[in-house]
């Protein structure tokens, strides 16, 4: 692992200190090596919104929450990269929310999902993580790796939150009648327009927000979860992602 010679001081210090852990994530065997591609790719997207929460991701964020709380049996799915930054936040969210954790990759590979992903995850306090010990079930309508669920989680949910996901899978899970909850700082992405509500914001800031409006909204009943819920229109939300991120290269931090 290289040791880390960033100064606090450096101006881009959280940048770089997140390079460092999916640097380190990758080296302990966590994150793919085109999962250190895909984070280059969020990085120049969180560049443009000043690498900030956009306002529209708020209103994702809470929308995310009501459908979290509404669900029967929510899942969150865990790929390499969300491991390898936030896994205390995925710990977190499922007990807040009472979603599972499951372990899904695109670059599968059996000993990446047992040691690595579920590892990590259970070393930041999860309890319980499907998907890397159990045989796996198929879920249909998809050619890739991620086809490989659990039956107790993705298979059989209700609702799935897919941090860094493909598209492909994200089309799947719609098809086979679960909502989707997206995190991807692409507004652009086929995932984010196939999710029923993409939170286009870096995972590390989007996490802990909508554990922060789980924990606000638990108490409410559910009339008003569906209000904040069924009120939120992605297609919107993307469309004012996108203009905040074109006034924001106009104009710098005013937009
Ligand atoms: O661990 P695995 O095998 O499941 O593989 C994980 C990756 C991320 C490599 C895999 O899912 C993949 O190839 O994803 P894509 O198709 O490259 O899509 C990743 C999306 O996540 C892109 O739209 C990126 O802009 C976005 N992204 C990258 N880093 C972040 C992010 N979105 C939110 N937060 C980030 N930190």
């Amino acid at each position: 692992m290289s040791g880390s010679v960033i100064p606090e001081s450096h101006p881009r210090f959280e940048s770089l200190r997140t390079r460092e852990m999916m640097v380190a994530g990758f080296e302990a065997g966590v994150v793919a090596r085109e999962g250190l591609m895909a984070h280059g790719r969020g990085e120049a997207f969180d560049y443009m919104m000043g690498e900030e929460t956009m306002a529209a991701a708020e209103a994702a964020a809470e929308a995310a929450a009501a459908a979290l709380l509404l669900a029967e049996r929510p899942v969150l799915s865990v790929n390499g990269n969300v491991a390898a930054l936030c896994p205390g936040d995925v710990v977190g969210l499922a007990a807040v929310s009472g979603a599972k954790i499951e372990v899904n990759l695109f670059y599968d590979d059996d000993g990446r999902r047992r040691r690595a992903v579920a590892d990590i995850l259970r070393g930041s306090g999860a309890a319980n993580v499907l998907g890397a010990e159990e045989d796996l079930a198929i879920l249909s309508g998809l050619d890739s790796a991620r086809r490989r669920v659990s039956a107790q989680g993705i298979l059989a949910a209700d609702v799935v939150m897919v941090p860094l996901e493909d598209g492909d899978r994200a089309e799947a899970l719609r098809k086979a009648g679960k909502g989707v909850i997206a995190v991807d700082l692409n507004p652009l992405s086929r995932t984010a327009r196939a999710a029923d509500i993409t939170i286009v914001d870096n995972v590390t800031r989007a996490l802990p927000l909508v554990a922060r409006y789980c924990r606000e909204m638990k108490g409410r009943d559910r009339g008003s979860l569906m209000a904040v819920a069924g009120g939120f229109d992605n297609g919107a939300n993307l469309r004012e992602c996108i203009s905040y991120m074109v006034r924001w290269l106009e104009g710098g931090s005013d937009a």
